[in-house]
């Protein structure tokens, strides 16, 4: 018998991704029963609003997850790292928003308009890898041209919101712009450099390779959840000073002749996106636009002259909506669709 509700856990309620997770269950109507809300000793006690109802605050160390059916953690990856199987343990199926388990090859790393048949792998360990939020509006756009045309090489730059980073990050964005106003020293905690009227080419940490592991998630995520290590990707990710919304330049090689008509045609009807690219009416998308909408945004379609069959475009998606809360609701929404 299928269950009427069910018992939701969020790990990390307090964070910018929690409480768009909190947000999107009430918005969606998701059928939450029971909705416990987790974070840390530094929020433990709180209340955050849910349908019009305080909900405490509790501690993550304290939770059993005994009788929880499914757990939305985004705590950071070393926290669900240690929570994340205990819960999976305990019959809890976790969706994890952090980069901890998404190449592990016994979890499946979904994006429910591109490979939704993978969240049936989520028996395995009992857990499903969210993926990271630059890699899952980029595929939302590129799948539905790979599936035509086949995607040989991607090329894309980013252009990362701070809110990606967390909402000291945000913080951090306001204290430096309010400091250069006054005359004063930006101080410099959180972001590796000054972010304030800055772009800084660096988004987590450094690899051996010279690339960030920020980049390396595009390109390792981007063949997974493609389910085709042949597609080659290169990466370079920059966090620019904008709050919320992720933008990507995306030049794309494919085996079959394509053009700029085809691709907006094919768009314009994928799931999940909204093709807004009308240059000669200024008609393009950008963050500001964007943030707080669900879909991924397409822009700038053009032909790249310089190989056979290449493109060229931007794409803009809200980083904590589709890049992290939204495709994490939309695979608990298939869940208990289809599964439990
Ligand atoms: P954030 O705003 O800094 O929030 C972090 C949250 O984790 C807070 O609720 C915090 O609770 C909680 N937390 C931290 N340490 C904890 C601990 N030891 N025990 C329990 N809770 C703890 O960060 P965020 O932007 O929401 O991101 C959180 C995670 O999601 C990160 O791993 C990030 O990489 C990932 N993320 C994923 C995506 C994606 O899926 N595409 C997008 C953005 C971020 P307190 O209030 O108690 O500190
Ligand atoms: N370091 O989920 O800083 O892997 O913007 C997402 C965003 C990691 C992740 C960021 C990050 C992730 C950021």
């Amino acid at each position: 018998m299928k269950k009427k509700s069910y018992c939701v856990a969020i790990a990390g309620a307090t964070g910018v991704v929690g409480k768009e997770l909190l947000k999107t269950l009430e918005e969606r109507n998701f059928p939450v029963g029971e909705l416990r809300l987790l974070a840390s000793e530094r929020s433990a006690g709180q209340k955050l609003e849910f349908k019009g109802a305080d909900v405490l605050v509790r501690l993550l160390e304290d939770e059993t997850f005994k009788g929880v059916d499914i757990g939305l953690f985004s705590p950071g990856a070393s926290v669900s790292a240690i929570y994340a199987p205990r819960a999976a343990k305990a019959g809890c199926i976790v969706i994890d928003n952090t980069s901890e388990f998404r190449m592990d090859p016994l979890v499946p790393l979904v994006v429910p308009e591109v490979n939704p048949q993978a969240i049936a792998e989520y028996t395995k360990k009992n857990i499903i890898a969210n993926p990271n939020c630059s890699t899952i509006q980029m595929v939302v756009a590129l799948k539905p041209i790979h599936d035509k045309f086949r995607i040989k090489r991607i090329v894309v730059s980013t252009y990362q919101s701070v809110s990606g980073a967390g909402k000291e990050a945000m913080e951090e964005l306001s204290e430096q712009i309010k400091a250069l106003f006054n005359m004063r020293e930006p101080e410099v905690n959180v972001l590796p450099q000054r972010i304030a009227f800055n772009c800084i080419p660096q988004i987590d940490s450094f690899l051996d390779n010279g690339y960030t592991k920020e980049e390396m998630k595009m390109v390792n995520e981007t063949q997974k959840i493609f389910g085709d290590p042949s597609v080659k990707v290169t990466a370079t990710t920059v966090r620019v000073p904008v709050f919320v919304g992720h933008s990507e330049s995306v030049n794309i090689e494919t085996e079959l002749p394509i053009t700029p008509e085809e691709v907006r045609r094919i768009l314009k009807k994928a799931p999940g996106v909204t093709v807004a690219d009308d240059p000669k009416k200024g008609v393009y998308a950008t963050p500001a636009d964007v943030a707080t909408l669900d879909d991924t945004f397409v822009s700038r379609i053009r032909k790249d002259d310089t190989v056979p069959n290449g493109i060229n475009m931007w794409i803009v998606a809200d980083n904590l909506r589709k890049g992290a809360a939204l495709n994490a609701v939309q695979i608990a929404e298939i869940l208990v669709r289809d599964y439990i």
